[in-house]
């Protein structure tokens, strides 16, 4: 039933795809997390919003050497497919299954655990300096939605990332929801940039 996702043992297969079975594998990673949440509860919307970036993100780094925080992390689900628990994956939210959030007791994959938002650029920012520190040259990449953006932390943590200068990766993924419609300065300042000339160019 889903041919080429059973085919992914760990993230370094997808590497391995052509953009027409990147396509394919978006396709089976939906309906897999449809199957699953239509009977063990879980988000639905945020997961299916980041099936490509998913896909995006694992064909062009290297996890877990790089290292990958997710904002709240109600949006892990391909990361969790992806990464060794598609078969575990049934056992979603049920007791001593896995869990519907990263949670690094779970995997080497899951490098923050998390369930606040607006945390992520702060402990990404942690990790980048720890790597400087020890010398390594691994990137560290922070996804943040555009909800989570406007939490308070947030904006410490870019003010120091911006003052430290360290090599620092933030993905936002802008899709104009938290939870409800976005409302509020941030949100507008967001709209106008995407709707700037400049932006489409
Ligand atoms: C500190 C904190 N406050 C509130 C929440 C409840 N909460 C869960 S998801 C969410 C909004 C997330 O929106 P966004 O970051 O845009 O992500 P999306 O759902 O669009 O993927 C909120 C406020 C939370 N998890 N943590």
């Amino acid at each position: 039933m889903y041919p080429l996702l059973n085919r992914i043992e760990n993230p370094e297969d997808v590497k391995k795809l052509t953009v027409r079975e990147l396509e394919q594998l978006a396709s089976e990673l939906r309906h897999f997390i449809i199957d699953t949440v239509s009977q063990n509860g879980g988000h639905l919307a945020p997961n299916l919003g980041t099936v490509e970036l998913t896909l995006a993100l694992y064909s062009v780094f290297s996890f877990p050497t790089d290292k990958l925080v997710w904002d709240v992390g109600h949006q892990a689900y391909s990361h969790k497919i992806l990464t060794g628990r598609r078969d575990a994956f049934s056992t979603l939210r049920k007791k001593g299954g896995i869990t519907g959030f990263p949670n690094r007791f779970e995997s080497a994959y899951d490098a923050f655990g998390v369930g606040h938002a607006s945390t992520s650029i702060s402990a990404a920012l942690g990790m980048a300096l720890a790597r400087d520190a020890k010398g390594e040259k691994n990137q560290v990449i922070a996804v943040i939605g555009d909800g989570a953006l406007t939490g308070g932390e947030s904006f410490e943590a870019l003010n120091n990332a911006g003052d430290l200068g360290t090599k620092l990766i933030v993905i936002l993924n802008d899709n104009e929801r938290s939870i409800d419609a976005n409302v509020g300065a941030m949100s507008e300042y967001l709209s106008r940039i995407r709707s700037a000339p400049q932006y489409a160019r």
